[in-house]
């Protein structure tokens, strides 16, 4: 075992390919999101491929209750953490400020910020005793520029942005590196999710142009991992060649 990495929202997209990329490279990986089925789905597929050991967490990270019960309770062994993915998140809607949903922002925000505010506090008593770790968050673009109609979810990545950057501060103490990642337009379930199943203007998204993919995300997740434990990337963009920033994207 080369260490122990938790993710969170693995179920799909970015967290199932940095799953497997962390398994690929050894580590014995803990994985969590709502879909249990998924996530054991996954599990199996990644045992088939790799010796490594896989613990299954099903819960919502809106849950402070419920990330408490499966986190602070984790047993000796799954409780040497090296890695933090906070990457369950989502975006829900795409609609002008004075006629969004206040559900969808409201979900945006508890699951994007506050969930991950839940999840950290959960896992760092842990990191703490060790004295080290890695906590990885995953910001976006739109974390770095707010664009028309990205509203709330903008505003919740932003937070995502700065609470990184607070971690960073007051977690130096204890020696633990905080790493923010911002991925441009990537091809996941994503935009199925942000439109609420419409394929047609989910798939409008990628047309065009080449969108990164999640295992390019994840390439970029286990670089900022695995580098040496004195180095620590505090901030991280990455965008499909096509595209410059939340404005400017190459269409064909
Ligand atoms: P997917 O929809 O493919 O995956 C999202 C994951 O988050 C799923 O595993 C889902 O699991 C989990 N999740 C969502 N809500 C909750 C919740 N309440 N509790 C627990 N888990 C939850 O999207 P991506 O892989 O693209 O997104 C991953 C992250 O990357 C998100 O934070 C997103 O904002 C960010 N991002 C995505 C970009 C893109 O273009 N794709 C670009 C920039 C950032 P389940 O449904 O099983 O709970
Ligand atoms: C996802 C990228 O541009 O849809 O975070 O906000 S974008």
């Amino acid at each position: 075992m080369n260490g122990l990495a938790l993710i969170t929202g693995a179920s799909s997209g970015f967290g199932k390919a940095i799953a497997e990329k962390f398994a690929s490279r050894g580590y014995d990986i803990i994985i969590t999101g709502r879909r249990k089925n998924k996530l054991e789905e996954l599990s199996s597929s990644i045992k088939q491929k790799f010796p490594v050991k896989i613990l299954v967490l099903d819960f919502d990270v809106q849950d402070k209750k419920a990330v408490d019960q499966h986190l602070a309770h984790l047993s000796e062994e799954w409780r040497q953490i090296d890695v933090l993915v906070n990457n369950a998140g989502l975006a829900l809607g795409k609609d002008y400020f004075e006629e969004a949903n206040m559900d969808d922002w409201e979900t945006m925000i508890d699951t994007n910020l506050k969930g991950l505010m839940y999840v950290t506090r959960a896992i760092l008593p842990f990191m703490i005793a060790r004295k080290k770790g890695h906590i990885i968050n995953m910001g976006s673009v739109a974390a770095k520029e707010v664009y028309e109609r990205g509203n709330g979810y903008s505003a919740s990545k932003f937070a995502v942005d700065a609470l990184s950057k607070a971690m960073r501060i007051d977690l130096l103490r204890h020696n633990i590196r905080v790493t923010a990642i911002h991925p441009g337009a990537a091809e996941t379930a994503f935009s199925l999710v942000r439109f609420k199943g419409n394929e047609q203007e989910a798939q409008k998204v990628y047309e065009g142009f080449t969108p990164l993919s999640a295992e390019d995300v994840a390439e970029t997740t286990w670089f900022c991992a695995s580098l040496p434990p004195h180095v620590c990337i505090n901030d991280l963009v990455i965008t499909p060649t096509a595209q410059a920033n939340s404005f400017y994207l190459n269409k064909k």
